[in-house]
């Protein structure tokens, strides 16, 4: 995202000297850190990253004993649109939209269905292409028995039997491949209790030759009653429950469902979803499926999405107008999968600690480049003789006062002009701006040009102090809009719609409004709270700042 930023910039008219040099600092890393699932130099895949997958509580883990997020596409019936299922296509679905799985569905009964006269060796051929193809591309892969016009699954249990102990045998060796047994039970009498016999009956086949596979088992009513499943689950580890939603058609209640069956401990894993309503083709609601992502990322639950396909129907991804089955641009997509390519990437990247520090591999300033870029600008450093970064850590007024001088004197000088010196003693009224300290001058400059004010119950500037999330929001707002001029027009009732607004400070609320609106500061992704009275970390300023600059330059 940042890259594009920069780029749209560097496209656009005057390139400046500081953005330039930006710009050629940040092409390599932005394209890795973008094409994060991408075979890059260093040979990462997300199989090559995860390696086998298990399940733990209700977290699906990789190799490492980190959670772990599958996210992709599934097929449509491979029967009818065997002709995305080829390498190309997969290749396009990791390295274009970041996926890192995709899912084959094999119906089972409906028209050339596995057990209802389809071609078996030809259908099993194209599980074995699919398969060969992700294994290629160091993706996951979802084996999917969809189960749907039958509704029961004990309905052709024994060909699930023999299929699944093929399949087994066959990929034993493979560490990317998913068992799901049974998409969706459905109909008035297709009870868990069937559902649960027919998994008693099929897990033990896979186990035998794949012992710790992952397998999924899908619920009754379309893999909705992830309840009935949470009151009375199966017994067998590496074990994970389907719930599949249509968010055109099933909303809150469903997500409330599904958080008390994962309160209860289910491991629940979406291995269907769409953004239209239930029939695959009818209004697609976006509002709902960003509700659905907001529980999906809370939850870390994996999710694929319906279906990979041209069909002349809401749920496709491909526009049915558009023929190709691989390397689609962005404008061969149908609005689902639009969306859904959009969704993948606006994900962290999966390849970590590109900042050069020991303390932040993982984490999510690092994971979308921030500590990298915040660096390579110039404008934050690691501790002293150290490399750590501090992510976590509260950052202090000192801190702050000097990050932002460095922004400003690289902006005076990309402008052909010298920077100001400030004296390396204190020329404010406050005691405490010990002289030849690292923020001392800098604290001198944030007085200068009022970005930073001292207490004034105290009559101290507090260099070492925390800085709240309002009060950072406070300094940059007066760096962005007094000192560089940007535009301070706010509206406050933009704050209203977060639920801990009321605990904004009233000096604080135009910065707040400001930052808010600009993309700088954004609430916490589970419930939108800003915590205006928290301390602001370290990671959160190097966004912030970036924002901040970014805004600043571009003005
Ligand atoms: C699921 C099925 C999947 C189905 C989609 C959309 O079914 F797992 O196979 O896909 O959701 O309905 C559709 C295709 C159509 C195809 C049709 C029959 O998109 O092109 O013609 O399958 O093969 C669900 C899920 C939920 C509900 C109903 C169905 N629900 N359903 O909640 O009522 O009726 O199939």
């Amino acid at each position: 995202m940042r890259l594009h930023v920069i780029l749209s910039k560097a496209v656009g008219a005057a390139l400046s000297f500081l953005l330039a040099s930006t710009f050629v600092l940040f092409a390599p890393l932005g394209s890795l850190s973008h094409e994060a699932f991408v075979a890059d130099a260093a040979g990462q895949t997300p199989v090559a990253i995860h390696g086998k997958l298990s399940v733990r509580g209700t977290q699906l883990v990789d190799e490492a004993g980190n959670p772990v997020q599958l996210r992709g596409m599934s097929t449509h019936g491979m029967a009818w649109f065997p002709d995305y299922v080829n390498e190309g296509a997969f290749r396009t679905l990791r390295d274009d939209w970041h996926a890192n799985c995709v899912r084959l569905a094999l119906y089972t009964a409906e028209y050339n269905g596995y057990c209802t006269g389809g071609d078996q060796a030809y259908l099993k051929g194209l599980v074995d292409k699919g398969v060969s193809a992700a294994t290629n591309l160091g993706m996951y892969v979802i084996i999917d028995w969809h189960v749907l016009n039958d509704q029961s699954p004990t309905v052709y249990q024994g060909q699930a039997i023999e299929f699944f102990r093929e399949m087994s045998q066959k990929y034993a060796d493979h560490n990317n491949v998913i068992y799901e047994i049974c998409n969706e039970p459905n109909g008035e009498d297709t009870t868990w209790q069937q559902v649960k016999s027919y998994a008693e009956a099929v897990i033990p086949v896979i186990r035998e030759n794949d012992p710790d596979a992952v397998v999924i088992v899908g619920t009754p009513t379309w893999s909705q009653d992830v309840d009935q499943a949470a009151t009375d689950p199966l017994n067998f580890p590496n074990l994970m429950y389907a719930l599949h939603f249509y968010a055109g058609t099933h909303t809150q209640w469903l997500r409330d469902r599904a958080q008390q069956a994962i309160d209860r401990g289910l491991p629940i894993f979406v291995s269907e979803f769409g953004i239209c309503d239930a029939s695959g083709n009818g209004g697609i609601n976006i509002n709902e499926a960003n509700e659905w992502m907001k529980f999906i990322d809370k939850n870390n639950l994996s999710y694929m999405n319906w279906s990979l396909c041209n069909k002349a129907e809401s749920a496709s991804a491909i526009a049915s107008w558009c023929t190709k089955t691989s390397n689609w641009e962005e404008w061969e997509l149908a609005e689902s999968g639009k969306w859904m390519r959009n969704q993948l990437r606006s994900e962290p990247p999966e390849i970590p600690a590109i900042a050069p520090y020991d303390d932040v591999a993982g984490h999510w300033a690092d994971q979308k480049g921030y500590l990298k870029e915040v660096t390579d600008r110039g404008l934050m450093k690691g501790y002293t003789g150290t490399k750590h970064f501090g992510p976590n850590d509260g950052i202090q007024r000192g801190q702050v006062a000097v990050i932002l001088q460095r922004h400003d004197d690289a902006m005076t000088a990309k402008a052909g002009n010298t920077p100001a010196t400030y004296p390396e003693s204190n020329t404010t009224p406050f005691s405490d701006n010990l002289d030849k300290k690292y923020y001392t001058s800098a604290m001198n400059w944030a007085y200068d040009k009022q970005i930073i004010s001292g207490h004034r119950d105290t009559n101290l500037i507090d260099p070492y102090g925390l800085v709240t999330r309002q009060d950072l929001a406070t300094m940059l707002y007066r760096y962005a809009c007094d000192h560089h001029g940007l535009d301070a027009t706010v509206n406050l009732s933009s704050l209203n719609s977060h639920p801990d607004s009321g605990a904004i400070s009233n000096y604080a609320r135009p910065a707040m409004a400001w930052c808010v609106s600009h993309d700088v500061m954004s609430g916490s992704a589970s419930d939108g709270a800003l915590n205006p009275q928290k301390p602001a970390t370290r990671a959160e300023m190097a966004k912030m700042v970036l924002k901040v600059a970014d805004l600043v330059e571009a003005a």
